[in-house]
């Protein structure tokens, strides 16, 4: 299976890619399943992230891809909810999109695993 990480510098992707172990990140092939990391503490920025996510999803590379959404960095007091980043992001006007959103900290390593068990899941069901 492969995926593709994106988000905003400084939004936890290196941190997450570190946490999951994964052994090699490559380019210029189908990606099927895209996961898109947001920093959950970060209220000013999270409107760029929306405008940066918004045309992605509008790539043909992408169209058919499943999109897992990490509301990073969950352990910062004060850290926008799962609700409001999904709001935030506007993933209510997603249609014919496989996609889930999940709460995680890569700092602690919560809630990754959870998001790649459904992310599996969700790719295995495709095929
Ligand atoms: N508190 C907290 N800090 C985090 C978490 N994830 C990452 N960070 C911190 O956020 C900073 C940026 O994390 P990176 O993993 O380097 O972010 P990145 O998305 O790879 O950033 P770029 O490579 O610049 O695009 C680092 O100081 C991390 O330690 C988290 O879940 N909680
Ligand atoms: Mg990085």
């Amino acid at each position: 299976m492969r995926i593709l990480i994106l988000g905003l510098d400084g939004a936890g992707k290196t941190t997450i890619l570190y946490r999951l172990q994964v052994g090699e990140v490559v380019t210029t092939i189908p990606t099927i399943g895209f996961i898109y990391v947001v920093d959950s503490a970060d209220k000013e920025r999270i409107g760029i992230s929306k405008d940066e996510l918004v045309p992605m999803l509008r790539e043909e590379e992408l169209a058919d891809a499943i999109l897992v959404v990490l509301a990073n960095k969950q352990d910062i007091p004060g850290c926008m909810s799962l609700k409001e980043v999904h709001q935030a992001l506007g993933l209510d006007a997603l249609k014919n999109r496989t996609f889930q959103i999940f709460k995680t900290s890569a700092i602690k390593g919560e809630g990754l695993d959870n998001a790649m068990e459904w992310l599996a899941n969700a790719l295995k069901n495709r095929k």
